[in-house]
């Protein structure tokens, strides 16, 4: 059958976080498709072990400036271990949907290369509010709870080729 929740896995292939210090950037623009992200996010790192205290949460006004705040929670915290962004940004009738996406995706790699630490791109980038609100805790999923486990993921990854 098609899989059309993107949420559903396998918790035992999920490393436990305990010890991880992980950092959230939440987009305020459609902020309640935000918060929604952002929750799952934090609930599934809770879930699998991150201490409440080793999560840290900032807000930026929209997507384009996720990469900024990422770029200031890595540099102002060196004992982060990864960072998780998060934004929605919603086809307009202008290009501006283009410009942001393009600069969010470059720009959250650049900020990871440039820390030598995961930072996930949990950012919806979709036609209307009908497709967001399904990848925010709808049908297909919570698109924060996925950041969530790939930022758990490539920090255990990371560990491990420490130890190689
Ligand atoms: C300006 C703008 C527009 C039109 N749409 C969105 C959006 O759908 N999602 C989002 O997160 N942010 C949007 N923004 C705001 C930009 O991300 C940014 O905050 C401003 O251009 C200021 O740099």
């Amino acid at each position: 059958m098609k899989k059309t929740n993107l949420s559903d896995y396998d918790t035992t292939l999920v490393p436990s976080g305990k010890g991880y210090r992980i950092g959230i950037v939440a987009a305020e623009w459609n902020q309640e498709i935000t918060e929604a992200l952002a929750r799952g996010a934090y609930d599934t790192l809770r879930e699998h072990a991150v201490e409440e205290h080793d999560i840290s949460l900032i807000h930026v006004p929209g997507s384009f400036e996720l990469t900024t705040g990422a770029d200031m929670m890595l540099s102002s915290d060196a004992t982060l271990d990864g960072v998780i962004c998060i934004g929605c940004v919603i086809q307009g009738e202008t290009r501006h949907f283009d410009f942001i996406c393009e600069a969010v995706s470059q720009g959250i790699t650049n900020v990871a290369l440039k820390h030598g630490k995961p930072v996930i791109f949990s950012v919806l980038t979709t036609n209307d509010m009908q497709q967001a609100i399904d990848r925010a805790g709808g049908v297909h999923g919570n698109k924060g709870v996925e950041g969530a486990v790939t930022v758990l993921k490539m920090i255990h990854l990371q560990q491990q080729l420490k130890t190689v």
